[in-house]
């Protein structure tokens, strides 16, 4: 006979944590489309699609993109989840076209084609995915490879974190972006919000610095690479305006916020470090420094309780707090490079130059509005873990009463 504790195995495997929002993205750099699914999102939602193509525009931009750019005019072919401009409850999938996948048809074809045609990249580029992905998928070269490694899968997930926008804004919560460093051009002091938003009205983006005087010197230290033959990483700062307290929780290791978050943007190519807050310079500090101390002052905010500053990034304990929640993303300089570093042919085991194929030198400013997709992503699927909502109209129901709740705390 069973008892009760032979079960609990069977129970702790399928009380995994559900996800309220899912998300998924297919396809290869140069292959016909990039594809993603968008699983979770309420019915009612309305989608603006200009506002879809806009992000995507945003992506593309910034000095020191390489000629895809040029080739590509990213757009969001909605195919499913979505009927008369609102979404109906059921999954969202949605295409983007590869424009030059009419460059790559006879070298990238799904069915058998011409071996002769297929392009190789014979070396791996140090600090690529080239040389750990042959071995792991075990391929004689890299071109499979990088197909997938590459950065423009990030364009399926600006396309979802759009729609992951537009259920926010319901909610009053924004997410933007902004260039701390290039290269070794860094801003030093905290950028206010106003001016986040104000850089996202440019018809030109630069390298989406918030200070004139600073963002000159970062295009200074793009043009000395693309000089060289060399590639710059930068920083970049996600902030999230307007989330109100209580999302995330410390209960348990996987639901914390600031886990959440660091995952999702270290799950950004070239991104090799993710700080919440002032988290770096905090390590270095005593704690009467970085702990931003608490008032109560009446202001049209979430609730009367207030802070002298916010560095903690708006997050504490794994839970938003209330203030602007601030992650920045560092990454690595662009592995291809010009001027090659030293590798080894795939074939003759030789030492020869890295493979050098088309690419960006800089993508700080991309990268930025990818990252804000990300955390979207992860604070519209927090949101919906806390309000649930079949519907718009029973999610913002229920906020609405945790925002009522927290008045009168
Ligand atoms: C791209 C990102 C970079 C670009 C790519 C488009 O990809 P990767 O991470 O592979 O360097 O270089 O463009 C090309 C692959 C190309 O052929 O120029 C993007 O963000 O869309």
């Amino acid at each position: 006979m069973k008892t009760a504790i032979h079960r609990i195995p069977a129970l702790i495997l399928y009380n995994q944590k559900f996800e309220m929002l899912r998300y998924f993205t297919a396809g290869e750099s140069h292959g016909e489309a990039l594809i993603a699914f968008l699983s979770g999102v309420p019915a009612g939602l309305k989608i603006d699609q200009p506002f879809l193509d806009r992000e995507l525009w945003r992506r593309q931009q910034g000095y020191g993109r390489g000629g895809r750019m040029k080739i590509e005019t990213d757009t969001a072919h909605i195919l499913s989840g979505v009927r008369h401009g609102i979404t109906i409850g059921s999954p969202i999938s949605l295409q983007i076209a590869n424009r030059d996948w009419k460059n790559w048809q006879e070298s990238l074809p799904v069915a058998d084609g011409d071996p002769a045609k297929h392009k190789r990249v014979a070396s791996p580029r140090p600090g690529h995915a080239d040389l750990a992905g042959a071995l792991k998928y075990n391929f004689p070269e890299a071109r499979y490879i990088l197909e997938r490694a590459s950065a423009r899968e990030s364009a399926a997930r600006v396309a979802i974190g759009a729609i992951a926008k537009l259920f926010l804004r319901e909610l009053g919560i924004e997410v933007l972006s902004h260039v701390v460093t290039t290269g070794s051009a860094t801003v030093t002091d905290q950028v206010s919000w106003e001016k986040i938003r104000a850089l996202q009205n440019q018809q030109e983006v630069l390298l989406n610095c918030a200070d004139p005087e600073t963002e000159q010197r970062m295009k200074e230290e793009v043009d000395k690479v693309l000089r060289t033959g060399d590639s710059l990483g930068g920083v970049f700062e996600v902030v999230a305006h307007g989330v109100p307290p209580g999302l995330g929780t410390y209960a348990q290791w996987d639901e914390r916020l600031d886990a959440q978050l660091a995952a999702a943007v270290m799950s950004l190519q070239a991104v090799k470090a993710v700080e919440i807050g002032s988290g770096v310079a905090a390590a270095f500090s005593p704690g009467s420094q970085v702990h931003d101390e608490i008032g109560y002052t009446a202001k049209d905010s979430f609730t009367a309780f207030s802070r002298t500053h916010n560095n903690a990034g708006g997050i504490e304990g794994g839970i938003s707090n209330g203030e602007e929640i601030r992650v920045r993303g560092y990454l690595k300089p662009i592995s291809t490079l010009r001027r090659p570093l030293q590798s080894v042919d795939f074939a003759s085991r030789e030492p020869v130059k890295a493979a050098y194929e088309r690419s960006d030198v800089c993508v700080v400013p991309a990268a930025g509005v990818a990252a804000e997709a990300m955390v979207a992503l992860t604070l519209a699927r927090c949101a919906l873990e806390k309000f649930g909502g079949d519907s718009m109209t029973e999610t913002l129901r229920n906020f609405q009463g945790y925002c009522q709740q927290l008045k009168t705390f």
